[in-house]
């Protein structure tokens, strides 16, 4: 099930990802640095030829960080992963290869209005903050890149479901294919909202758009997005951190379980995201935030599973005691600590995520600094951190040359850990003391004193990050480079403790599935947004604010 089946073009196309998805990174830990320093009092350096003003840079900030950076390197490394698994070849490497084209027109595309100031509207490009055509037009091509990811996933499956009828699927290749059949579900939301209302509002062949509208179909996608950049992670945290720390993993259908509630619980959620939107009725908020408690239990299934195979690990390399074998884990392998500190991080900010959930405390953190600070530890560090750790045994393995420096590598990893510690804990309590997101703070006219300490931790885990993120940059630069190291073997997949075949043969179907997927989207979405679509009036303009 482990052999060695990338081929040398193959892994080509999953290094061309990886491109792309780390010059993306590059722009995104320069733009955090700056914001970063400017709420520690710095003046922002806004220039015509470079970033014209601080929301330029918050707008590319956050397309860089969460929807180029984990995109693109998730389309590289599930393909990568469901072939291993499979054990065969992915169908067409042509298809591949296309869909890569097509991302990348779509990211250039959008590229050239954000760099040049005509999409500064923020990575939720909420109407009606209107930026140029083609940053929409882009954007989309993008999303249509994934569905053919998905698409060769799926005609893979079928292929190799011909050659071994009866068999479970391998896990591996089914988290893949569960990963991207969510997204590509859950993103219809998103190609509805440009399809028939920001492409043509920004073409002028429509004069308005309603806001409200846009919201609701933005956010049907903008929750499944975060289970989209979330479970490629557990990919690694169930199949190769266990593995690469000496031990098995603790359940198979248990892990497939908690990615088939995945499935059904990642998208019928969203209006959690609009609690405080005025015209949504308030039962469905109520409704979608039980469910948004739901899908916590899958997340809590991972962290048992991945807990006790961690523990497996550890204990089968000496550990003992009930807490104390963690310290057994191979820390001084720089793949495994970046990702169990990507975990670590987790679970803090995955308790931040109950607060934000909960209906009526989430009004006293949102769009405060707090939401920043939750979502730095959770997509940018849980999720960053561990694609870090992948790309330390991937990138080694794909350019054929050893890392770098192990040493950096630790380093990194903890200074990523500890700065965002600094940032994040910063952020969450500037939020509880009222200050806004998505603002420049150190000109508000309503600054407050009681701000300012603080403001200056932000400065120094910002600056933390910042250089862990170069120090991450450099290795890898210098490992496809100049390293003379010996190429290191890829991390085999973890073996279950309890087998597949022990689990019921419905945790292995997925069409069942995706059709009640659908259903839970229409009963939570159905009513909501056929009073808004029947209720809709095109008549908002667009403002250019920046
Ligand atoms: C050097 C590392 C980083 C630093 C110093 C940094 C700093 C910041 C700061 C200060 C803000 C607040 C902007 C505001 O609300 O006014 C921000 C926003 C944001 N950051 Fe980061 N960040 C870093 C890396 C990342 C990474 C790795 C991700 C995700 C993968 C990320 C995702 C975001 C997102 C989504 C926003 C919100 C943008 C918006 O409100 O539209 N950041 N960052
Ligand atoms: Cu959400």
């Amino acid at each position: 099930m482990t052999t060695d089946t990338a081929s040398i073009p193959e892994q080509r196309l999953t290094g061309a990802h990886l491109l792309v998805a780390h010059v993306a990174l590059l722009g995104g830990i320069v733009t955090g640095l700056l914001q970063g320093l400017e709420h520690a009092g710095f003046e922002f350096p806004a220039s015509p030829y470079f970033l014209q003003s601080y929301y330029h840079s918050v707008s590319v900030h956050g397309v860089l960080n969460v929807l180029v950076w984990t995109t693109f390197f998730i389309c590289g490394f599930l393909p990568f992963i469901a072939a291993r698994g499979y054990a065969i070849p992915l169908v067409s490497l042509r298809l591949g290869w296309v869909t890569f084209w097509v991302m990348v027109v779509g990211l250039v595309m959008a590229a050239i209005p954000l760099v040049g100031n005509a999409a500064t509207v923020m990575f939720t490009f909420y109407p009606p903050l209107k930026a140029h055509w083609a940053f929409y037009i882009g954007l989309t091509l993008v999303v249509v890149g994934t569905w053919l990811v998905t698409l060769r996933l799926a005609l893979t499956h079928r292929v190799w479901r011909a050659q071994h009828p009866g068999a479970r699927t391998p896990l591996p290749s089914f988290m893949a294919l569960v990963t991207m059949t969510m997204w590509t579900l859950a993103s219809i939301g998103l190609a509805a909202e440009m399809l028939f209302m920001l492409i043509p509002w920004s073409l002028g062949l429509v004069q308005g758009t309603d806001p409200l509208l846009a919201r609701t179909l933005f956010w049907l996608t903008g929750h499944p997005i975060v289970y989209f950049w979330l479970l490629p992670a557990y990919v690694s945290w169930y199949m190769l951190v266990p593995r690469q720390a000496g031990g098995r993993l603790f359940s198979d259908p248990m892990a497939r379980a908690s990615f088939l509630l995945f499935l059904l619980l990642s998208a019928p959620l969203g209006l959690h995201h609009q609690v405080a939107d005025p015209g949504i009725h308030e039962g469905w908020k109520l409704f979608q935030a039980f469910l948004t408690f739901a899908v916590f239990f899958p997340s809590l299934l991972t962290f048992f599973n991945v807990v006790a195979s961690l523990e497996s690990g550890a204990r089968a390399r000496g550990g003992t005691g009930l807490v104390a074998w963690f310290g057994r884990l191979p820390w001084g392998d720089p793949s495994v600590a970046a990702q169990i500190l990507g975990m670590l991080m987790f679970c803090a900010g995955g308790i931040g995520g109950l607060i934000n959930a909960s209906y009526t405390v989430n009004l006293v953190v949102h769009n405060t600094a707090y939401i920043v600070g939750h979502f730095h530890a959770t997509v940018g560090t849980a999720v960053t951190l561990t694609f870090m750790g992948i790309s330390y045994w991937l990138v080694p393995h794909l350019a054929g040359r050893g890392l770098w420096s192990r040493g950096m590598a630790l380093a990194q990893s903890w200074l990523w850990f500890s700065g965002m510690l600094i940032f994040s804990i910063s952020l969450h309590e500037l939020g509880l003391r009222g200050m806004p997101r998505r603002t420049m703070i150190s000109q508000a006219a309503y600054f407050q004193p009681e701000w300012k300490g603080l403001l200056a931790w932000v400065g120094v885990g910002g600056t933390l990050l910042f250089v862990s993120g170069v120090l991450y940059l450099l290795n890898l630069l210098l490992t496809v480079t100049v390293s003379r190291q010996p190429a290191p073997a890829v991390p085999e997949f973890a073996e279950p403790i309890s087998r597949a075949e022990e689990g019921p043969a419905m945790l292995d179907r997925l069409r069942p599935w995706v059709v009640l997927a659908v259903v839970m989207i229409i009963v939570a979405y159905g009513p909501t947004l056929a009073r808004l679509i029947a209720g809709a009036s095109f008549n908002a303009p667009g403002f250019r604010v920046w």
